[in-house]
């Protein structure tokens, strides 16, 4: 992946700090990609039996994603440590790095079993301290992060990052393994796309969010598409426009999604692509984080969708 590395380090002002870290990231995505694409086949589908740090049953494949992608980053040395939505604490990998990548990386399990669209999400942030890395050190606001992106297994495998400026696209190229350069400076259309909501939870919504959201949908006219894996319906609202929401309910207080692992990254994405990206509280990116596996009310998409939902 040398010239992956080679072309997203162009791509903005941490780009050659943070493209080793990412092409590692995405080389061990093409082999958690060709794992989807068999796994029927091989019989990795279904749970561990085991349970993840949130209560959640870990499948088969969450636990196969997390440790190749902790193993592709044990390779590079400018990555101190990792924390993944799939390991209770911080791993720490270079002592001496320089660089904290949080990531989720199988999101969207509950679509696994029906050969349906996942992905991959990651946050690189800076390291300031040396040693052991202490989860304090991660506990980062968005705004301070050096790069975000994911890999969405779709009917194509994708690479989307922003490493601190524009939004750019990969798309995986299995005849010659490289990724090629698709989408460039991509920018959140300000009209039209979908919304995005699992809306069985109207009834549960704290905010008077189903009220909310049906003025929204008088006023903007949006059809809806919900897959269910955050990555499959964010990349979607990047490329056509729209909103994505997960509010609070009277289950989960607040929202299902983690800031960390999910919120921060694309609440950066979906900004620097001139969207916006907001929890109850105001800019995702703004939230200072108070724990590692924390999650947040999520807001995000096209600038005049999210506006018509909160205003
Ligand atoms: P996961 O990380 O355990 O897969 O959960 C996160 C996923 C998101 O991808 C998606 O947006 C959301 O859960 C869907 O939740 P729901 O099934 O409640 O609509
Ligand atoms: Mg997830």
């Amino acid at each position: 992946m040398e010239s992956l590395a080679k072309a997203i380090a162009s791509l903005g002002p941490n780009g050659a700090r943070c493209a080793d870290a990412i092409a590692a990231i995405a080389e061990a995505c093409v082999s958690i990609d060709r794992s989807l694409r068999t796994a029927p086949i091989r019989g990795v589908l279904g749970t561990t039996g085991e349970t993840n740090v949130q209560g959640e049953a870990q499948q088969k494949l969450d636990r196969i994603a997390d440790e190749r992608i902790v193993q592709a980053l044990a390779q590079v040395s400018s990555v101190a440590a990792i924390g993944s939505e799939e390991r209770k604490t911080l791993e720490t990998l270079h002592p001496d790095g320089e660089l904290i990548v949080l990531c989720d990386p199988l999101d969207g399990s509950s679509n696994l079993d029906v050969a349906g669209s996942v992905g991959t999400i990651f946050l690189i942030q800076s390291r300031r301290g040396q040693g052991e890395v202490r989860e304090e050190e991660a506990l980062q606001p968005g705004v301070q992060a050096l790069a975000a992106g994911y890999l969405l297994y779709g009917t194509a495998l994708i690479l989307t990052l922003s490493v601190g400026a524009a939004v750019h696209a990969f798309t995986y190229d299995p005849e010659q393994n490289r990724f090629v350069h698709t989408h460039k400076a991509i920018r959140i259309p300000d009209r039209g796309g979908y919304y995005s909501v699992n809306e069985a939870n109207a009834p549960k919504w704290l905010d008077q969010m189903a009220e909310r959201l049906a003025r929204m949908k008088q006023q903007t006219g949006l059809g809806l598409r919900y897959v269910g894996a955050m990555v499959a319906d964010v990349h979607r609202t990047l490329l056509k426009g729209g909103i994505f929401l997960y509010p609070p309910d009277t289950k989960n207080p607040n929202g299902k999604l983690r800031l960390m692992y999910e919120a921060i990254p694309m609440a950066m994405l979906v900004e620097a692509a001139g969207g916006a990206a907001y929890t109850r509280t105001g800019r995702i990116l703004e939230v200072q984080p108070e724990a590692l596996h924390q999650r947040v009310p999520v807001y995000l998409g096209s600038k005049s969708a999210v506006e018509a939902l909160l205003d």
